[in-house]
């Protein structure tokens, strides 16, 4: 583990393969790089033969679970192609400071306070994060452009499909925005600074504007892992009953793996533009709890309760992407399709719970309820 004073932490390809000789590679920065997507992405990058970099925020508590497997002791930082620095959406300078240090060929802005619900509780740290961020981020890169002169860095912003919010589906990249929460408005103001920086400066900026996309590591929060999660804990017996809100809304889910192949796909292009990615099938939370309990054969209905908290003071119905434009001019489909992708989730959580409750057999862990 990084010790206190260590802002460069490192890691190497998870595939093993000899990475290219060092002039060669390219250098990719991701912003968010703790997150779910980002340790899909720095994987992929890895493999694809980058440098990457990552940039992380202070947390009271190590918070790069998702890319310890990739994690090389810096004393071998040699071998290492990820490296990991301190920096922090809401602090400009920290990141003029890594845009000019590490000066990438590539830019991922994945980092975000990214969960809806949460951005009605804090809406002004939402907005800092998700779109003034954004904009501190573009303004180090033009910075760093009009300072070195340099025309090969290219930039993707982390859109989502809550900007469509309570415009009807199937939405693509020229449906109109109507975001309905605190997030989803800040993040429709990250796409519209990037459209500003690529229209203004002539930045390759590129909007991915993805749709509901999770995986075994999801954040527990999220409904999808939250589902998995407790189907594990239930079918284990460390858990009997699963609080959630509305069971109505639909989502266009797919498989976060896949996504960010998408991510990197729209900065190969010669052109930059904005992207919709999305599997075009939309299920409801019913639907996914009804797959999920399913398949390790149980009924939901004897273990879901509804609990009014957990609903929003403005809903999102009903999101169904069209991908057409992806599917033709990246060449990007989704792999994974609903069903595989739920019982993905439900395997592996099936597991941990399995080794949860060793744990707690042996006394060493309270059989929490749901998180
Ligand atoms: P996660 O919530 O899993 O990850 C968010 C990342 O942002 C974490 O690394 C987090 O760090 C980091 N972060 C949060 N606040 C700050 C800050 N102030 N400064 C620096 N870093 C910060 O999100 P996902 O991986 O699921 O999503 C990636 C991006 O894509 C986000 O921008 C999200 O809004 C967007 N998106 C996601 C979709 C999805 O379905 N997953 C769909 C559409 C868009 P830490 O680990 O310390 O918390
Ligand atoms: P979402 O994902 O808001 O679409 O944002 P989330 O999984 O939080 O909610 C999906 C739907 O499920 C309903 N729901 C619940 N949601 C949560 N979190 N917890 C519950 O108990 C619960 N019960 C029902 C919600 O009301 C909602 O309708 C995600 C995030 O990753 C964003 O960052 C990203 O931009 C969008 O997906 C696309």
């Amino acid at each position: 583990m990084a010790s206190e004073t260590d802002t460069t932490r490192s890691g190497s390809t998870p595939n093993g393969s000899a990475p290219d000789p060092p002039e060669r590679r390219k250098v990719a920065l991701i912003t968010g790089i703790t997150g779910q997507d980002g340790s899909y992405l720095t994987e992929f990058l890895l493999n694809k033969g980058y440098d990457v970099h990552g940039l992380i925020r202070r947390s009271s508590n190590f918070n790069t679970q998702r890319i310890n497997h990739i994690y090389i002791d810096p004393h071998n930082a040699h071998k290492a192609r990820m490296k990991l620095h301190y920096a922090d959406l809401t602090d400009a300078s920290s990141l003029r400071r890594w845009i000019d240090t590490i000066a990438p060929n590539e830019v991922y802005n994945l980092a975000a306070q990214s969960h809806v619900a949460v951005s009605f509780e804090i809406p002004d740290y939402t907005a800092d994060v998700v779109a003034t961020g954004a904009l501190r981020l573009l303004e180090a890169v033009r910075s760093h452009i009009a300072a070195t002169g340099r025309t090969d860095i290219k930039y993707y912003q982390a859109g989502s499909s809550e900007m469509f919010g309570a415009t009807p589906p199937p939405q693509s990249e020229t449906t109109p925005f109507h975001p309905r929460s605190p997030y989803a408005v800040s993040k429709c103001a990250a796409h519209w600074y990037t459209v500003n920086y690529r229209e203004a400066y002539g930045l390759f900026a590129c909007n991915g504007i993805l749709f509901n996309h999770e995986s075994p590591r999801r954040g527990e929060n999220f409904v999808t892992r939250k589902i998995t999660r407790a189907v594990g804990r239930i079918k284990v017996g460390l858990q009997s009953k699963l609080f959630l809100g509305n069971l109505q809304a639909s989502r266009d889910w797919g498989f976060a793996g896949d996504y960010v192949e998408a991510m990197w796909m729209m900065l190969q292009q010669e052109k930059p533009g904005d992207y919709v990615v999305a599997t075009e099938e939309s299920h409801t939370v019913e639907e996914f709890l009804e797959a999920s309990f399913g398949y390790v054969g149980l009924n939901w209905r004897d273990h879901v309760l509804i609990d009014k908290r957990y609903l929003r003071p403005s809903e999102v119905d009903n999101l169904k992407g069209d991908a057409t434009k992806a599917k033709k001019e990246l060449g990007w489909k989704p792999k994974v399709g609903f069903q595989e992708l739920v019982k993905m989730m439900v395997d592996e959580d099936v597991e941990l719970a399995k080794r949860e409750k060793v744990l707690v057999d042996a006394g060493y862990m309270d059989a929490q309820q749901q998180p």
